[in-house]
């Protein structure tokens, strides 16, 4: 006869029990740890949040031993960070030095993080909100890649999670990706909110819940709110029971709070005034002693394993599904239900306590079998079992999409970049290429008027229903055509850049998720890059990968007014890490930058020697900053060298002559005034220098990279800007220009130590013809002549 497996004689619960309450001690012990015992070399706070992490640790026991399965994604709430880095412990995926390391430097982190932590982190957390709203984009990336049959036979549908505190549902986000959610009619999303009626500063409103529920069902969600635990509810079937029920369900937030700090005795005296008068009450308080009653008050259903499990469990069908886990946050510690405890620490003392109520031994605090009320072996035997950790690491990697040589960049004399970009979308949607069919463009309802419509007409939208253009059907003439299905390639989204950026951060990462690789390009107003700016930085955070098309752009828009100019997007360009940002100003410099961008979109890192300056090996993703303006477009054909050099960042467009004294500098839209104003200056200067920038953002970087590495030893390091500019004269002036903010490239006079005079945009604009802007904001031709004849007066001396 075989052997019984070890697991089969255990009582799951019971085992589960002592996982639960082994997180608690672990997540507990590693903020103490780094707060009390770890040595510090600046005396500043490391902080963690033990009461935070109390909060949900029955919710993430169930999840991760009992309930999820490999194919699984969860966002978990940024707090509960020491909670994930346990679990991920017990289940032989963290290592101890790492979680003695927590908050330190290359150690576990303090928030979740895919790119800096090394345990399966599925989705990054930190700033709140996101993550969740992360869920609901990954919910419908996998529709898309499932319902198109892109992903790996071996790979099941899995569940997007978040595990979720409940002040996150205050921010706006949430409510734009629910709405957002339901339109795509998305499937197999939970939210699992710790409901623990606290954030930060203090305690939540009464009766909120209600407003959460008829919000959830509004949306079509299923709806579970988990309030008692099995201790409560078998008391509120004692005489007395519904008394006490109703007292509990009556009883305020801020109240209910400050008894469970308080203890059994102040719930007894509570109850015997408000209900000593009623039957069975005094029964009730007779059979517990404070501490049992404490127990007995606290008894919530989001820290009732058995509770939380079947209510998990019982879920059988896709739609999404939120549950309101009502929690005390900081259960089990000494300050559960202060309101000061979102960043309260136990000191020595209370941590002695504690860990003599775990009945942890000295120096076994790392001890996974420590204090606990189960055989080491048959611990061990329930771990190796756990569904989630069947598949480990769970990250896909999906082949990489081959990228043509060049893209048909359309002729044309006169074009704008906008322009340029919607032809060679459209040529990619018309043709046959695999490159074409693993793009996935979006957009928050300017689709058409970022020139996405040629595309569109090719490729379709998306939708999980087949949804026929009626214009179309109705024979009403449009130039657009609308059809939905399965087989689109457009998610059209509302007015919301919040979840265009959200959307960017999960398909961005589908190959990662779902084993099928995408290549997401959006389009939007490039003002409305600051609308959408935290999940952008969120997107980038977690490494996903896409294209942003931001048309148009800066005040070139001109009729269209002063609150939809951008001025300081050029310099979110070169802030934002992970993104390359690129400003061209002719359509075959666009051309190359998108094939450039298509490669760079998926590189990795892998097999490609030493990292170099600009994160040309590890890749990232590219912002286009574009116009709508129509300019004279360039009769030539670019080589290979040029290609490089307008991935580079810039290019003489006209060369120096060697020790000439004066240059001009522009990026984009701007670049018929810097023409016109370089042709009058030869007159004077005749070796004046024309610098087309493609890429202050990549200039700029190679500039600290080149300065970073020739400081640790590389002597020879050259950055691109510096090789451009290293024919003029040392004494020379360098006139800059674009539309946006002048510090764009004002930086450009460090490089050589150049005078520079440094011409942009710095004010609000308002409406107007496109001549009068300029004019006003001093970057037409005339204050380019005005800059360069103050540059070479004040060199001259
Ligand atoms: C966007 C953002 N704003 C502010 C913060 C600072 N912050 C961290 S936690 C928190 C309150 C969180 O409360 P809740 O979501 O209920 O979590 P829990 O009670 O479970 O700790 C705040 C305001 C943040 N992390 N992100
Ligand atoms: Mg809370």
């Amino acid at each position: 006869m075989p052997d019984t497996p070890i697991t089969e004689n255990l009582d799951r619960l019971a085992v589960l029990q002592q996982l639960e309450r082994k997180v608690l001690w672990l997540s507990a012990w590693m903020i103490h740890n780094a707060n009390h015992l770890r040595p510090s070399s600046d005396g500043l706070k490391v902080g963690g949040h033990q009461a935070s992490s109390a909060s949900s640790a029955t919710l993430m026991t169930a999840l991760y031993f009992d309930v999820l399965n490999a194919a699984d994604r969860v966002a978990v709430k940024p707090h509960a960070s020491p909670v994930f880095h346990a679990i991920q412990y017990l289940l032989g995926h963290q290592n101890r030095d790492q979680l003695e390391r927590f908050r330190a430097f290359g150690g576990a982190q303090s928030y979740p993080s895919r790119t800096k932590d090394g345990d399966d982190v599925d989705f990054s957390t930190g700033s709140v909100g996101l993550g969740v709203a992360m869920t609901s984009f990954a919910a419908l990336t996998q529709d898309y890649v499932r319902l198109k049959g892109m992903t790996p036979d071996d790979l099941p549908a899995g569940r997007m999670i978040a595990v979720m505190g409940d002040a996150e549902l205050d921010e706006g986000n949430i409510f734009e990706a629910m709405l957002e959610g339901w339109k795509h009619d998305v499937r197999n999303l939970w939210w699992v909110i710790d409901y623990n009626r606290q954030s930060l500063d203090s305690v939540v409103r009464d009766r909120l819940y209600t407003r959460l529920d008829q919000l959830f069902t509004g949306m079509g969600w299923n709806v579970h709110t988990l309030k008692y635990g099995k201790k409560l509810e078998a008391a509120f079937e004692r005489t007395g029971g519904g008394a006490l029920r109703r007292w509990i369900d009556d009883c305020p937030n801020d109240l209910y709070s400050a008894l469970t700090f308080k203890g059994g005795a102040a719930w007894r005296a509570h109850l015997t005034q408000d209900l000593g008068a009623t039957a069975g009450i005094g029964a009730l308080l007779d059979d517990h002693d404070d501490d049992a009653l404490a127990v007995l008050m606290t008894n919530l259903a989001g820290h009732d394993l058995g509770t939380v499990r079947e209510a998990f469990h019982a879920v059988d069908d896709d739609r999404p599904t939120c549950f309101i886990a009502y929690t005390i946050k900081g259960f089990g510690l000494p300050f559960a239900g202060h309101k000061d405890n979102h960043a309260g620490l136990m000191n020595p003392d209370q941590m002695a306590l504690f860990q003599q109520a775990m009945k942890v031994p000295t120096g076994r605090e790392w001890d996974p079998h420590a204090g606990l009320d189960i055989e080491p072996a048959a611990l061990d035997a329930f771990l190796a079992e756990v569904p989630f950790a069947a598949v480990y690491p769970r990250r896909r990697r999906a082949p990489v999409v081959p990228v043509p040589e060049t893209l048909p960049a359309g002729g044309g004399t006169q074009a704008s970049t906008q322009e340029g970009f919607g032809k060679i979308l459209n040529e990619l949607g018309r043709g046959e290429t695999t490159l074409a069919d693993h793009i996935v463009t979006c957009s928050p309802d300017v689709t058409v008027s970022t020139n996405l419509g040629g595309w569109v007409n090719h490729r379709g939208i998306f939708d999980r229903h087949d949804r026929p253009d009626v214009f179309r059907h109705e024979k009403v003439v449009s130039a657009q055509t609308w059809n939905m299905s399965v087989r689109g390639q457009h998610i059209e989204l509302g007015i919301a850049e919040n979840n265009l950026f959200t959307l960017l951060a999960a398909l961005g990462l589908s190959g990662s998720l779902f084993g099928a690789r995408l290549l997401p390009i959006a389009t939007l107003y490039d003002p409305f890059i600051q609308r959408g700016l935290d999940a952008l930085n969120y997107a980038c955070y977690q490494d996903a990968r896409f294209m942003v098309v931001a048309t148009p752009s800066g005040i070139t828009l001109a009729p269209e007014g002063g609150a939809h100019q951008s001025v300081s997007t050029p310099l979110i360009g070169i802030a934002q890490d992970g993104l390359a940002a690129f400003e061209p100003a002719f359509v075959d410099e666009l051309a190359a930058i998108m094939g450039w961008a298509f490669d760079y979109m998926q590189r990795d890192g892998e097999g490609q020697g030493a990292t170099n300056w600009l994160r040309d090996v590890e890749g990232g993703s590219v912002y286009l900053r574009l116009s709508t303006r129509t300019i004279d477009q360039p009769v030539r054909k670019l080589d290979v060298a040029a290609d490089q050099q307008i991935i580079d960042g810039g290019y003489w467009l006209v060369p120096p002559a060697p020790g000439a004294e004066l240059a001009i500098a522009y990026s984009g839209a701007v670049a018929p005034e810097a023409i016109a104003a370089h042709q009058e200056i030869l007159e004077d200067v005749p070796g004046a220098g024309l610098l087309a920038v493609t890429s202050a953002d990549r200039l700029n970087a190679g500039w600290s990279a080149a300065g970073r590495a020739r400081q640790s030893g590389r002597t020879d390091a050259r950055a691109a800007v510096e090789r451009l500019l290293a024919p003029l004269a040392a004494d020379a002036a360098l006139v800059t220009v674009v539309d946006g903010h002048p510090a764009t490239l004002g930086w450009m006079g460090a490089v050589h130590g150049h005078r520079v005079e440094a011409l942009g945009v710095e004010h609000f604009g308002q409406s107007g013809a496109l001549d009068d802007l300029y004019r006003y904001h001093r970057i037409d031709t005339d204050a380019i002549l005005d800059a360069a004849a103050a540059a070479l007066l004040a060199r001259r001396g």
